[in-house]
Formats: structure tokens, sequence, C-alpha cells
């Protein structure tokens, strides 16, 4: 792979294929897929921009599968991401959180090989008030016979992923993804209209200054969990305190925390035993983005990556972000600490 000093400018589609050109039996969909998925995010971000002038705040009428309302700009991104990938013949299939059942590619269209699971817009209650939201993003392939894909093909360990990635709609528009060759960022330039090169070979620090919790959960945690959140905060003597960054959106969280370390995390509690956020399309994804660059993703009880689907839509309890943050999660909740998982098990 060529060398990028910080001044080259790599578009988004160069970085993609010199990347494809390091999996000598690759056949070139799963850069078709990344392409369009590039594309369906600079829509989406020039809707969320526009947001605010345009009739599409707000929410619609309707409540999804999850029994949330749907917000206007839920609808037009999940819209968007599947006219954009669903005519290119590398899915054979897709799954999104907006959508109760599997989405099947239409029929005058070619299947392919590949799955695509995503959150289209992720925090989207946000966008009101101006927060960031994002689009996640899991890439598998199809386990089934015959062409059309099947729930088996979706309820695969995220292990079993190929690509995985976010974008992140806050101060500038980056899309984040690995194919399991490191982490790269890419920043979208508004006065071109491409994604370039911004962030290759991002690493998350083992530590970090940074805790995500939503703790007016308190209440509702376990001892142990209370317990834990009292060491990040520096409570019990046992670690310096960790400065509390909560935005109330996934991606902006995560994003924080992969950057400058940190922990997320999503509690089981009384009220959700599974927590609140998605294996599929959520947890999954973040968790091969963080392993890939060097940090840990845990429900508590077992890593992210390795939890055996059942439901489409399941939720887990979610520990992910620094190694040695994750680590602590794990020593106190009464699991064995995060080894270095040999690539084979992935
Ligand atoms: P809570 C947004 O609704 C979301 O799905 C994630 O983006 C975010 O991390 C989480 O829920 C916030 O949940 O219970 O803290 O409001």
């Amino acid at each position: 792979m060529v060398k990028h000093t910080a001044t080259s400018v790599v578009t988004i589609d160069r970085y993609i294929i010199e990347e494809e050109k390091l999996h000598p039996e690759a056949t070139g969909e799963l850069s078709g897929i990344l392409y369009d998925l590039a594309l369906a995010a600079k829509m989406i971000a020039n809707k969320v921009r526009s947001a605010g002038l345009a009739d599409i705040l707000g929410a619609t009428e309707d409540t999804n599968v999850q029994g949330e309302i749907q917000q206007k700009l839920d609808v037009i991104a999940n819209e968007i991401i599947i006219k954009a990938v669903d005519h290119g013949g590398r899915l054979c299939a897709m799954a999104s959180e907006e959508e109760p059942d599997i989405i099947q590619i239409p029929d005058n269209f070619k299947c392919g090989k590949y799955c695509l699971l995503f959150d289209p817009l992720d925090g989207s209650s946000n966008i009101d008030v101006n927060v960031p939201v994002g689009t996640i993003f899991s890439v598998v392939k199809k386990i089934t016979r015959g062409t059309r894909g099947e729930m088996e093909d979706m309820l695969q360990p995220g292990r079993r992923q190929v690509a995985a990635g976010y974008v992140i709609y806050g101060a500038s528009t980056m899309l984040v993804y690995t194919t399991g060759r490191g982490v790269h960022g890419f920043t979208l330039d508004p006065s071109i209209g491409e994604f370039l090169l911004s962030h290759p070979h991002i690493r998350v620090p083992n530590s970090g200054r940074y805790l995500s919790v939503n703790d007016s959960y308190e209440r509702l945690w376990s001892d142990d969990v209370r317990a834990l959140m009292r060491r990040y905060r520096g409570l019990d003597g046992q670690r310096a305190a960790m400065n509390v960054r909560y935005v109330g959106s996934l991606v902006a969280d995560f994003h924080r925390n992969l950057l400058g370390g940190g922990l997320f995390a999503y509690p089981s509690n009384t009220k959700n035993v599974k927590g609140k956020l998605r294996l599929l399309y959520e947890a999954n994804p973040l968790a091969f983005i963080v392993e890939q660059a060097g940090g840990a993703a845990t429900s508590g009880d077992m890593r992210i990556l390795d939890i055996e689907p059942t439901d489409l839509h399941q939720r887990t309890p979610l520990y992910i972000g620094s190694k040695g943050d994750v680590d602590i999660a794990l020593s106190m909740l009464g699991k064995p600490v995060v080894d270095e998982i040999p690539l084979a098990a992935r």
C-alpha cells in the first residue's frame, strides 16, 4: 500500500481500491458496497445539514419496530441507504433498525454474496437540537445456499464481519471504517463533495480520560455496576477520576473515545436487562472497529463479537473503548480480562 504523507490528498475511493489490492482474492464487490455507502453518507449529510430549513425536522406519526417514534430523517436516511445499495448486485439482503424484517433485493436486480446491516440514523431524536447523529453499518458474507439472503445470514456473530463503519454528522462529516486491516477515517470536504483521508490507522489509547454513561439509571444498576462506575470516577481511590462526557448519541460518544481514549458504557439495568443498544447494527460494528483500533468491547458477560445472535433486533449491554478501561469492567463484573484475541478467532 502506498505510504501517504499528511499532505497527500487521498480520496476514499482511492483508499478503498488500494486496500482491495491487498486482498488478492478480492472481486471488488466489497469495495462497491463501501463506495455506495460513501455516496449515501454524502446524501444523508446533505439532508441533516439542511434539516432545520426544510420541513424534515421532528417526528412522523409512526413508530419503528423498536417502538420508537420515527423521526422524519430516520425514514429519509433509511430510504437513501436502501436505494444506494439495492441495485449494485453485491448484496443478497439487508437489515435496518427501521425495518422489522429482512429487506430483500428487488426482483429486477442481481443478488450478490454480502449482507448489509445498518442503523440509518442513530441518535436521531437529537437532530432537532443540533446534536451530532450517525449512521452505523456492518457487512457479513452470505452463508446460506441460494441467491436471496435469509435470516440465518443476518444472525452471524460479530467476529464474522468483513467490514464495519460509521458516519458521524457533526462539526464535520466523517466516515470511519475497517475491513480488518486497521481503522481509517475520512472527512467530507463539502467544497468538492469528496471524503478525504484524514485519520489513517486510528489507534485507541489503552486508557482514557472520558467516561460516557447515563448515570440517571444508577438506581436501576446492580451493585457491581455501581461499584464499577465509582471506580471510573475515582471515588474508591483505586484510579484517577475520568471526566464524564455523555452526548446521548452513540456515534458521537464512541467517536470521541475512539480518538481520545475512554469508555462508553450502557450497562444492563432492571428496566432493560439487555440494555438499550442493538447487537447486530450498533454493538457489533463498533466492536469490530474498536478491536481493530486496539480497544475492546464486552457485554459484561462476554466479548461482543462472540455473542451468537438469535434475533435481528436483539439488544446487549455494552462496555466499549480503551482496552485498559474495559478490562477494569471485566475484572469488577467478575469476568476474565480481555486477552489478545487470536486473529483466527475473529
Ligand atoms: P439514553 C439514541 O437514542 C441511542 O440509541 C444512542 O444513540 C445513545 O447512545 C442512547 O440511545 C442513549 O440512551 O437511555 O441514555 O437516552
